[in-house]
């Protein structure tokens, strides 16, 4: 989950992190691959947008790496599914992070900096 703060903050608006600018980045995410717009990201939208992100630009990649890396995308699914429908919307995409970011920002500012997300290595554990 830190990671996933972390790889969002990283492919998506970059840091000072807040929660409000997470759930934009969120909101322009499912914008762009909600591919059936219905306002959630679908099982199958979630894995079509892993094939596309680790296809051929990941060429050091090799086979058992990936299929590892798949397994984890699909676990990362289902732990920010937290009704588990199947659908994850923006709202979950915020609240599976929101402890993590909480235990992240470690002057309680409701700012994630790089260097708090930097020194959180090993702190905050999933
Ligand atoms: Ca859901
Ligand atoms: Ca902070």
């Amino acid at each position: 989950m830190i990671l996933s703060i972390l790889a969002a903050a990283h492919s998506l608006g970059g840091y000072p992190v807040t929660l409000a600018k997470m759930r934009h980045d969120f909101e322009v995410m499912v914008a762009a691959d909600d591919l059936d717009h219905d306002r959630r990201i679908s099982r199958a939208e979630w894995q079509r947008l892993f094939e596309v992100e680790f296809s051929a630009n990941r060429l050091s990649m090799t086979p058992e790496n990936r299929s590892v890396l798949k397994r984890d995308n699909i676990r990362e699914f289902d732990r920010e599914d937290l009704d588990h429908d199947g659908f994850l919307t923006v709202d979950e995409m915020v609240q599976s992070r929101v402890a993590d970011f909480r235990c992240v920002d470690a002057n309680h500012d409701g700012v994630v900096t790089r260097s708090e997300a930097k020194g959180t290595m090993g702190r905050c554990a999933n």
